[in-house]
């Protein structure tokens, strides 16, 4: 399935590209200035599928409430909330028709109070996602900007008048015909909308716009959230000429679409009028940020965000002109260093980063970056908890992989439920493409869905989930795969979770030591060294499923083991498969 549009998209997506030659060694961070949410690990909750608590088949608030002994028993330190905002779900609460209320499925604006109120008896924060690149067509403010020209609301999104003819073209993420301007008689007129047609981009060149979003945050923030995860944030201004992009293209996509004119302008008022006044976090989904200008966003002298999560990582591994096709044989161990390597190193003087491994965007961590075989998954998984947990930069931890959840592989279109699938599906047939194709695709890493299927709670009907019917299948693994029996289990991978995060949060030098790349050519193992006021501790990593050799140079007879994820750790110089070594090397 190739062309133009997913050429571009793609190119888009993964524009942390660039080709510079990372620093083996990050210089040192011994001055970084300490703050809570650089020491936080993020645990990501998507609400619709963590827990129900009425019997809907959808998860919501009470059920969260229920969960947070749960919660709080993993040593995690912030929650990160999905949308709950009221909202009609064409694409799962990133469609929020309004921003001041609770979606009604999730439950009420009092179970919200409480579930905060409950959380931070817990100890822990609750960060929550900020969605204001675009609201639902139901919002308020689109019902009236479409009824006509003259609308006092009219500005609040990007019309285009017909009489003008047809705007240059814009690519969406949901549309079926990956058209971004949809025709609308009432008014003749087109509005732009880079996902799905029922998702209209706001016009953040409108200063009114701005107050309103300020307005909204404080709301939130003076309940006593914690911060905001920021929703494709990079891509809220737009040039309103919206020029023609070129018939070829040349890698500017981004100069179209994220990075507009103006976006530094409005998050630096964001900051001086909202964020500076609270003590939480910001970090912006990073959408179409490199390492050369991310620290535009997260440098603390610019006053704008804390911090941005980057796609380069999630992008890699896939073939090449795709639509999020993993290649089918693997990927390549010594990229996917340099790519961390590079996104550390950006970050070693100012700014902080950000890691994951997964999200509610993505198929499920083992199934993506280890081996969800039987013999193999929970080592694997292990093995790349390790990882997340022993870099410099803040973990963000999706739901879930605490257990080792796996991909849930649909065969069938009818079980799929994300408006990405389905609007793709119905396009490649449309064309009369190779929908059996695009379905295998969707199945073996794409569909988004992979990583929604419902917490697998305990060996019960639907996981322990629901009374009901769960409004996406539950993996049929849950029977072995499951919070009871995991708890039991001290060698479990969600025993080997907690052990980790707090390994992570005993030990500064994990969190702000300098990281030093070793052995970079090393196709299977992935070593580094964290190190700070002469503390230093050896991380090894074995990412293939076959015995390897590490090349460190290290002297290992005196090394301590810290955590390990085999039966009785040792310090060795030959990994098994998916082996993880933490060791103390002074
Ligand atoms: O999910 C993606 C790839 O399949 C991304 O392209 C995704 O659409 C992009 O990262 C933006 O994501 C965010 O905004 C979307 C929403 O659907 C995602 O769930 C959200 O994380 C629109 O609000």
């Amino acid at each position: 399935m190739k062309s133009f549009f997913l050429t571009v998209l793609t190119a888009f997506l993964l524009s942390g590209v660039t080709i510079r030659s990372f620093g083996q060694q990050s210089p040192g961070s011994e001055g970084t200035e300490k703050k809570w949410w650089k020491e936080s690990v993020v645990y990501q909750i998507y609400p619709r599928s963590f827990k129900d608590s009425d019997g809907d088949g959808i998860g919501d608030l009470k059920g969260i409430v229920q969960k947070l002994d749960y919660v709080k028993s993993l040593g995690i330190d912030v929650i990160w909330l999905n949308p709950i905002y009221a909202s009609p779900n064409a694409d799962n609460g990133y469609d929020i028709s309004d921003y001041q209320a609770i979606m009604k499925e999730f439950g009420t604006m009092a179970d919200f109070d409480l579930l905060l109120a409950e959380i931070h008896k817990r100890g822990l924060k609750v960060i929550m996602d900020l969605v204001v690149n675009h609201c639902s067509d139901e919002h308020i403010w689109f019902q009236e900007s479409r009824k006509s020209r003259t609308n006092p609301y009219r500005d609040y999104f990007h019309w285009w008048n017909a009489e003008r003819g047809k705007p240059a073209a814009r690519y969406s993420f949901f549309d079926v015909n990956n058209d971004a301007w949809k025709y609308d008689s009432l008014t003749n007129a087109y509005y732009l909308h880079y996902f799905g047609d029922k998702q209209p981009d706001l016009n953040w060149e409108n200063p009114q716009v701005r107050q309103e979003i300020f307005k909204m945050m404080r709301f939130w923030l003076d309940k006593g959230i914690d911060g905001f995860r920021m929703d494709v944030i990079t891509i809220i201004s737009k040039d309103t000429s919206f020029p023609a992009m070129p018939a070829v293209y040349q890698g500017q996509w981004d100069k179209f679409y994220a990075n507009g004119p103006h976006v530094h302008d409005y998050l630096k008022e964001m900051n001086r009028e909202v964020l500076s006044k609270y003590n939480i976090m910001s970090v912006a989904e990073g959408m179409g940020v490199s390492t050369q200008d991310v620290l535009n966003f997260v440098d603390a002298d610019r006053k704008e965000l804390n911090m941005a999560y980057h796609f380069e990582g999630m992008g890699y591994g896939y073939l090449p002109n795709e639509w999020k096709t993993p290649d089918p044989k693997g990927y390549d161990l010594v990229g996917f260093k340099k790519i961390y390597s590079r996104w550390d190193s950006v970050f070693a003087e100012k700014g902080w980063g950000t890691i994951y491994l997964g999200n509610h965007d993505q198929p499920r961590m083992v199934t993506r970056w280890g081996n969800d075989s039987p013999a193999y998954r929970e080592y694997s998984s292990k093995m790349l908890t390790t990882f997340l947990m022993t870099m410099r930069a803040t973990p963000y931890y999706y739901f879930g992989d605490e257990l080792g959840m796996t991909n849930i592989k649909f065969n069938k279109i009818q079980d799929y439920r994300d408006i990405e699938t389905l609007n793709m599906y119905q396009k490649i047939k449309n064309e009369g493409g190779d929908t059996l194709a695009f379905i295998q695709n969707q199945k073996n890493g794409g569909a988004r869905d992979n990583g929604r299927t419902p917490m697998q709670w305990a060996n019960q009907p639907q996981a322990g989930f629901t009374s009901g019917t769960p409004w996406i299948k539950v993996n049929p693994n849950f029977v072995t795969i499951n919070v009871e029996s995991e708890d039991r289990d001290p060698g479990s991978v969600l025993n080997y979770f907690r052990r980790m995060v707090k390994l992570r949060k005993t030990k500064p030098v994990l969190i702000y030591g300098k990281y030093t790349l070793l052995d970079p050519d090393n196709p299977s193992i992935y070593s580094y060294v964290r190190e700070l006021n002469g503390k230093k501790i050896l991380v090894l990593l074995n990412f293939k499923s076959q015995d390897a050799r590490v090349n460190t140079g290290f002297d290992l007879s005196k090394a301590k083991v810290l955590i390990g994820n085999y039966k009785n750790p040792a310090p060795s110089q030959l990994l098994r498969p998916y082996e993880a070594l933490v060791l103390e090397i002074n």
